[in-house]
């Protein structure tokens, strides 16, 4: 079989501010689990994200914060990288839109882009009004401005979208809108920018994602909300035409000899996807791969993209953004053919978390209000792999969930801990203590242990067809099944009674405990990477222990041990991290 292949992407954080647990359950351990599944599976991937540094919401955050906008988000490009570093999300790079290393090279790519579908006539130029701020003396992005929502009557809703009831808007039509620059009531004037004629994509947009509803039929396990909020959005408003390019000098510059793009950039929901090509062309570069290695991950129906997003992002990446690959195409079939942008394989979008403190109600993560746990107050507390094994044990793939901390810490000492730590560490003593530090002989095994065996090929196979279709938070759960069935068979062979009068009995129920530990070791690498490692070391596996297809392949007796390590460390309740 000829080896599989993958260009995953996370979403592109904003490099306004730090990351939070939010924002990691979202996008980014999924995505890094299914990177790491699919290596052990032996595909061939490329892992890409970077910072979206372009657009308003850098510009308002470095206004507030009176920073140079370029200082702004290379400070948190940088924090970013760190904090994703230290929970183990590796991504092949990390690039930023603005950052001086990818700057031109993302410029190229977003310019090009765009004058793909200009000359494919999918843009209209158009004279829209919008509000002008005449006291700072400029056109308002959108988020430059609040108002009342027509929808909802929130009257703090931004001039794209209201965030109370999620609806997406123009800017005028916002009722009694105020700019955030002056707190003036701006007034409506004209200007120019060019519109991409999604009505004229839109038959084929919808039939290809009605398309993904049938896994069997296209490969892939779509997840219901991403489904029904696209289509769903283009039953309810279909797909009129929207403006790709704004009154903003931070940003990429819109590249047309036109005296009417002078001053404009490209918006950056236009840029920001195209990031996730313009790195995958730099890490090409930057392994030595010719100026067209990108294309081998894009324009090539052989690899799959995927997609990994928070719920807020659906619309962009299932609807907008196949729509701008579509409208670089010189054909009209849907799937693209060789040198053709290739639409996602699957866009795996997770709902919001939530977040609750002890005696306090479930609330919404806010920065404001500080009910967010910031992943660097975390990393100087605890260990990456619990909060990884929290946040896809509570994924909210299906709808929101909480993060709640007694519950992180219960879990962590109730499942973690007690489960898989015990089993390793039980087995471990044994081997250690009785075994002069050697995995016994078989022996004469029999119908338990046959079943204990079985079970490790069960949960690798049931684990694995979870993670190919991105339910993590189910992979998780038959990943430790099989820990608690470890358990469940040492309680039951008993051997800390055996071996005090039957040495062989004994060394048979360890050795199929080892043989379990030794496939837990492989299935729980792509979701505890640093957990794994320990465990490798502590069963002396090599370097190849990840490898999904020979996780249930048993050691021969007499193999060495390593020595042992403390796994899961037991946290106290009364620890508190910063908020
Ligand atoms: N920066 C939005 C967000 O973080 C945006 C994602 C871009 S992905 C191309 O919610
Ligand atoms: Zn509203």
């Amino acid at each position: 079989m000829p080896r599989r292949r993958f260009l995953i992407t996370a979403a592109l954080p904003y490099s306004n501010g730090r990351l939070h647990v939010g924002h990691i359950a979202g996008a980014y351990v999924p995505a890094d689990i299914y990177v790491r599944y699919l290596r052990a599976t032996g595909a061939d991937v490329r892992f890409i994200c970077g910072s979206d540094d372009n657009g308003v919401a850098a510009l308002k955050t470095a206004r507030e914060q009176n920073r140079a906008v370029e200082e702004l988000t290379a400070h948190y490009n940088a924090s970013q990288q760190r904090d994703f570093a230290g929970l183990g999300i590796e991504f092949d790079i990390f690039g930023g839109t603005h950052q001086p290393e990818y700057v031109d090279i993302h410029e190229r790519f977003s310019q090009d882009f765009f004058l793909k579908i200009h000359e494919k006539g999918l843009f209209t130029k158009r004279t829209a009004e919008q509000l002008y701020d005449l006291e700072a003396k400029q056109f308002l992005p959108d988020r430059f401005v609040r108002g009342t929502c027509p929808h909802c009557a929130n009257d703090q809703a931004f001039g794209d979208q209201c965030e109370e009831c999620g609806r997406s808007m123009d800017q005028t039509g916002l009722i009694h809108p105020v700019s955030m620059l002056s707190g003036t009531t701006p007034e409506l004037r004209k200007t120019i920018h060019w519109y991409l004629r999604l009505d004229r994509l839109q038959s084929r947009l919808s039939s290809w994602l009605a398309g993904k509803k049938d896994a069997r039929a296209c490969g892939a396990v779509w997840r219901p909300t991403v489904l029904n909020q696209s289509l769903g959005r283009i039953e309810s408003e279909g797909l009129p035409e929207r403006a790709m390019t704004r009154d903003l000098t931070w940003g990429v510059p819109v590249p047309l000899d036109d005296p009417d793009a002078k001053g404009k950039s490209l918006y950056v929901w236009f840029d920001a996807p195209i990031g996730y090509v313009s790195f995958t062309a730099a890490l090409c570069k930057q392994q030595g791969e010719g100026a067209d290695g990108y294309a081998h991950w894009w324009k090539d129906p052989d690899c799959k993209v995927v997609h990994f997003i928070g719920e807020d992002n659906i619309v962009f990446h299932a609807i907008t953004w196949p729509a701008m690959m579509l409208a670089t195409h010189d054909s009209d079939s849907l799937q693209g053919k060789l040198g053709e942008y290739q639409l996602p394989h699957n866009v795996v979008a997770n709902s919001f978390l939530n977040i609750k403190f002890p005696g306090k109600e479930e609330e919404k993560i806010s920065k404001s209000r500080g009910s967010a746990i910031w992943i660097e107050d975390y990393l100087k507390s605890f260990d990456p792999d619990p909060l990884r094994y929290y946040l896809t044990a509570v994924a909210p793939e299906a709808a929101r969930t909480a993060f709640d901390l007694d519950d992180f810490i219960a879990r962590n000492n109730g499942e973690l801990l007690n489960a898989l730590g015990n089993f390793f560490n039980r087995t471990m003593t044994f081997v250690h203590n009785y075994f002069d530090g050697k995995v016994p002989p078989a022996g004469q095994r029999d119908e338990q242990d046959g079943r204990q065996l079985e079970r490790r090929i069960q949960a690798r196979d049931r684990a694995g067809e979870e993670l190919e279709a991105c339910h993590f938070k189910a992979a998780l759960g038959e990943v430790m099944a099989l820990a608690r069935a470890g358990n469940a068979y040492f309680d039951a062979t008993k051997p800390f009674l055996s071996r005090k009068n039957d040495m062989a009995a004994c060394g048979r129920a360890v050795n199929v405990c080892f043989q379990t530990a030794r496939t837990l070791t492989a299935l729980i690498a792509p979701f505890l990477p640093f957990t794994a490692d320990r465990c490798a070391g502590m069963l002396n596996l090599g370097e190849g222990y990840r490898n999904w297809a020979s996780a249930a392949d048993e050691l021969p007796e007499g193999h060495r041990l390593g020595p042992t390590q403390l796994l899961i460390k037991k946290l106290d309740p009364k620890e508190v991290f910063g908020s």
